[in-house]
């Protein structure tokens, strides 16, 4: 088909192409990809994954495997929910589960975590030729300003200073990548949200923290250097430079997405509001069900995307 296509038309199919930004990649013989235990010589990754559309992540593993069930129901497929295969059970630092053309992953806590996840997944889609491919993170996070419940569509990644780029460290030095998110994604989000009933969701910036205590301001971890006016002081600045919540893989998710010409998005449930308090205290089943929010959200939208809604 390539060779039929005129010039731009082969720029816009490689465009939907997954982009690896690694000239290295190309000279190797075998891609193995350690931590999902999978490998281009083991494994016919275009087979396996070649039509994935939407790819789901979040941070714990059973979330990611009740996700892949509901998934599963919410689209009809044949077979049994129940049954849903772990493709990564060669290790245990990811779970990874396909569902017609929706792939569901884990990636742990914190940036190094979802950052190892992401080389590898973003290396799977390019060696398995997946296009035109939307990457959703579906997470929980500490509301600032906003009732328990809340569902937050991040419109862009902020870190420590509410600056909307991401850091990292490369051969010593600092290198500086920013972290904006797919517009078009994020407003199709926001009117899904409109059509669901009873679904308090706003659309805001999100902060990235690279630590769940005192990186987000708690009174409560087992150290704390500041006060209980200067956290509210911090919360506050935070509020008024747009930040509607508070968690701890978005900057990077958003900034390797964006280089790769991956469209993606992240919604996360605010568990409380951070204003009120820093422990959280809501009894288990509610926490459950806000859980659920952001994969109710997403599956409206990958529903409607194909017809189904
Ligand atoms: C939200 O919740 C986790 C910490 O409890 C972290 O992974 C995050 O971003
Ligand atoms: N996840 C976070 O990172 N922070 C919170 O306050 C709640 C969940």
């Amino acid at each position: 088909i390539l060779l039929n296509c005129t010039g731009s038309d082969h720029q816009e199919y490689i465009k939907q192409q997954v982009q690896v930004k690694n000239p290295y990649l190309d000279t190797m013989e075998e891609d193995i990809l350690y931590h999902f235990s999978l490998s281009t010589k083991t494994h016919n990754l275009p087979e396996m994954f070649g039509d994935i559309k939407f790819v789901c992540v979040g941070g714990s593993a059973n979330r990611m495997k009740s996700f892949a069930q509901f998934i599963h129901q919410e689209l009809k497929l044949p077979g049994n929910p129940e049954e849903v295969r772990d493709i990564c059970e060669g290790t245990d630092r990811y779970c990874m589960y396909k569902v017609g053309p929706v792939l569901s992953i884990s990636h742990g806590m914190g940036v190094p975590s979802i950052s190892i996840m992401l080389h590898e997944l973003i290396k799977l889609l390019h060696h398995a030729q997946c296009r035109d491919v939307v990457l959703f993170r579906l997470g929980t996070s500490g509301g600032v300003g906003l009732a328990p419940g809340t569902v937050v569509i991040t419109d862009k990644a902020v870190d420590y200073s509410f600056r909307p780029q991401f850091e990292q460290v490369v051969l010593g030095k600092v290198i500086t990548r920013s972290t904006e998110l797919d517009e078009g994604v994020a407003g199709e989000l926001l009117q899904c949200s409109s059509e669901l009933q009873n679904f308090p969701t706003v659309i805001g910036k999100t902060m990235c923290t690279h630590d769940f205590y005192e990186g987000q301001g708690r009174l409560d971890g087992a150290l704390c250097s500041f006060s209980h006016e200067e956290k509210l002081e911090y919360l506050r600045k935070a509020y008024e430079a747009g930040v509607r919540n508070i968690e701890m893989e978005s900057t990077v998710f958003a900034a390797m997405c964006r280089v790769c010409g991956l469209k993606a998005a992240v919604i996360c449930v605010a568990l409380l509001n951070r204003f009120e308090g820093d422990q959280i205290t809501s009894p288990h089943d509610v926490l459950v069900e806000y859980q659920q929010r952001p994969q109710v959200l997403v599956s409206h939208f990958i529903k409607k995307r194909l017809g189904l809604a």
